[in-house]
């Protein structure tokens, strides 16, 4: 009587959460099982994948079982009618089998003959938060760090959401690492949240200021090779894994962007990490450090990671992995891949996604980033990489991410870490899902118009190649004319536009930086004729005229003018699809949706009059008839300001 009671209460309660008049805040992400059965919490990761399956699956019994002989992580779950077996190597393929059984429940699946075998594509899945001690998050758009206050209902919600996608790592710090990250009291603090991890199979890892051991460890230099900095890390790395036994290693930004390095005591990038790396084998622990470096003497600083991390292949320990971006410059909408990836030989290599939208509209527009990565990988084959790194877009927020969609790149980080080679839709199709609904009226105009949004943010903000003309505050509008004196020239626009009488575009071939001789010979002819370089991409290779035909018969600027305008009109329908699924989603998430993508679509026109009205003043030629004519005043544009810091999401875009 009881059970019937409980179950007619769940039933009750999964009605009302499905009705379109209801409200949902999203801050149950796409794990919105409904509890089946009350049960108590029981310890250890083996633990979790029972108590989360006692509590969600509404199925038949469901047996866990270890298998030797399996993969690291990689399971199999097999079904017979209602009996079913999840098998695996350790507890974590245990824990990931079961919630990819609980992934076909809440999707309405048939899970009565499953045969389904799974095993990651890497090892190491891991989030990079750029939190700071203070709570900001660096380009975190979604209110202040989960970190700082850790509140133990919203750690398990985060803990069950990565390992429900596979994530099995978290940097708890911001790369740009303050020195106080190493303090006993911060240690003690990271100990606290890698203890709540460590049920759902994830890791802590933490990102390292280079000179801790004179900022921390009062010493006067933090030389690499002078043994009293060796003794100063070792004592703290066994400091550490005093209080975190299965502590994962060090994230390392070093000579980068003003944060100290080797280079500062005359080592290298090589003598830096392997020092690190030396005090942490015994604890089997990692560094993985970044590749993302730059300086303002460069004429390109597309050429810059390369030149200085080439040298140096084959000099890395084997428990250094180098962290790099995906694009030679930083998470532009569009960048060809970092030629790094294709030239380092002797060393392991991660790839750095940016999951928070730094340069894709912050938390106010809908980019699903799946499509986006799987163009990285349609160049840089999965298997020449050791790792994927995604720097989080998560913070205290309701919604964790600041728009109800940017959940969906959180989830898609996960699933192409497990696996690079789902397609974009299959992930979106599984996001909306679980996330939303399975009615097809819903998810056949959502996928597309999940799949079309990050073609759609490159065309109203950055096409055909070019690349970052932001604002110089911030990184959400346009300001490609920002040029104050004595300002770094690669922290201004025109250093990457080159606009001019004759065209525009960055001239990287063999007579411009040569850049294109970093890629494999055949890219590089490819890239370096303007004739066969991808049209997507060219003018981030080449200074393209004007007039230059393009393939489909307009002039460069014509086609540039066509691809803005797109952008626009593809918003434009986003916000239409939208207003056409209203009666499959609640109350709540379809305004708060609703309102960014209005804001979405003022900002692209924002986008496309800006860019448009400026490079006109070099092109000197008209906008086609057949392009709708900006709607703003170049002079009113210029001097648009949105006051935000670097921590902040711009709540209204542009306003004018
Ligand atoms: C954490 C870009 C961002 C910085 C970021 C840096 C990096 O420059 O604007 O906020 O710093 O990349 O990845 O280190």
């Amino acid at each position: 009587m009881k059970k019937l009671l409980i179950s007619t209460l769940v039933l009750l309660l999964t009605g009302w959460s499905s009705a379109t008049a209801g409200n949902e805040d999203g801050s149950r992400l796409w794990l919105r099982f409904e509890a089946a059965n009350a049960t108590k919490a029981i310890s250890g990761v083996k633990g979790t994948a029972m108590s989360e399956l006692q509590t969600y699956w509404k199925g038949g019994p469901v047996v866990l079982k270890h298998q030797k002989g399996m993969a690291q992580d990689a399971y199999t779950i097999q079904s017979q009618g209602s009996k079913i077996t999840i098998s695996a190597a350790n507890n974590a393929g245990l824990l990931y089998g079961a919630y990819h059984l609980l992934r076909l429940q809440q999707m309405g699946e048939d899970t009565s003959a499953l045969n389904i075998s799974e095993q990651p594509a890497y090892d190491l899945r891991i989030l990079n938060h750029w939190d700071n001690p203070n709570g900001t998050v660096e380009r975190g758009f979604a209110g202040k760090s989960i970190f700082l206050n850790p509140d133990p209902e919203r750690m398990k919600i985060y803990a069950r959401a990565n390992a429900s996608i596979g994530i099995n790592g978290t940097v708890l710090n911001n790369v740009n690492a303050k020195p106080e990250a190493l303090t006993t009291e911060s240690l003690q603090k990271a100990k606290g949240i890698a203890d709540q991890l460590r049920p759902y199979g994830i890791r802590v890892y933490l990102s390292i200021n280079f000179a801790s051991p004179i900022k921390v460890g009062g010493l006067k230099t933090a030389d690499p090779l002078d043994a009293d900095v060796v003794a100063w890390w070792k004592d703290k790395v066994n400091e550490i894994y005093k209080l975190i036994p299965d502590f994962g290693g060090f994230l390392v930004k070093a000579n980068s962007e003003g944060e100290p390095g080797p280079q500062d005591f005359g080592r290298t990038h090589a003598d830096g990490a392997n020092m690190l790396a030396g005090v942490l084998k015994p604890h089997k622990g990692i560094v993985m450090w970044r590749a993302f470096v730059y300086n303002p003497q460069s004429s390109d600083r597309a050429n810059q990671a390369y030149e200085e991390f080439m040298p140096l292949d084959g000099q890395f320990a084997d428990n250094v992995i180098i962290q790099i971006k995906n694009g030679p410059i930083d998470f532009q909408p569009r960048e060809p891949y970092s030629p790094l990836f294709t030239a380092l030989k002797k060393t392991p290599m991660m790839v750095e996604f940016q999951i928070t939208q730094e340069y894709l509209g912050a938390a106010n527009h809908l980019v699903f980033l799946a499509t986006m990565w799987r163009e990285f990988f349609a160049s840089v084959k999965p298997e020449s990489l050791k790792a994927m790194a995604g720097v989080a877009n998560i913070g205290d927020d309701v919604n964790w991410c600041g728009h109800h969609f940017a959940q969906s790149n959180w989830y898609a980080f996960g699933r192409l870490a497990w696996n690079p080679s789902l397609t974009s839709e299959q992930i979106a199709d599984e996001w909306l899902r679980q996330t939303f609904t399975s009615d097809e009226q819903f998810l056949k105009p959502m996928t597309q118009v999940m799949l079309e949004s990050r073609e759609a943010a490159v065309n109203y903000m950055m096409p055909l190649g070019i690349h970052h003309i932001f604002a110089g505050g911030h990184h959400y509008g346009p300001e490609p004319w920002y040029n104050p004196p004595r300002i770094r020239p690669d922290w201004t626009p025109p250093y990457y536009h080159k606009a001019d009488s004759i065209g525009l575009g960055f001239d990287r071939t063999t007579n411009g930086s040569a850049n294109v001789n970093q890629y494999p010979d055949e890219l590089c002819a490819k890239l370096n004729d303007i004739n066969t370089c991808p049209e997507n991409l060219i003018a981030w290779f080449h200074h393209v005229p004007w007039d230059f035909r393009m393939k489909c018969g307009r002039t460069f600027w014509e086609e540039l003018c066509h691809k803005y305008d797109t952008g626009v009109k593809q918003t434009r329908q986003f916000l239409v699809a939208w207003d056409g699924v209203q009666p499959y989603v609640d109350c709540q998430r379809f305004s708060e949706v609703q309102r960014k993508l209005r804001i979405q679509t003022r900002d692209a026109e924002w986008w496309r009059d800006a860019c448009l009205l400026y490079f006109q003043t070099f092109s000197k030629r008209p906008i086609p008839q057949d392009v709708e004519h900006p709607v703003h005043n170049l002079d009113e544009m210029q001097k648009f300001r949105i006051p935000i810091t670097m921590y902040e999401n711009p709540v209204q875009g542009y306003t004018k």
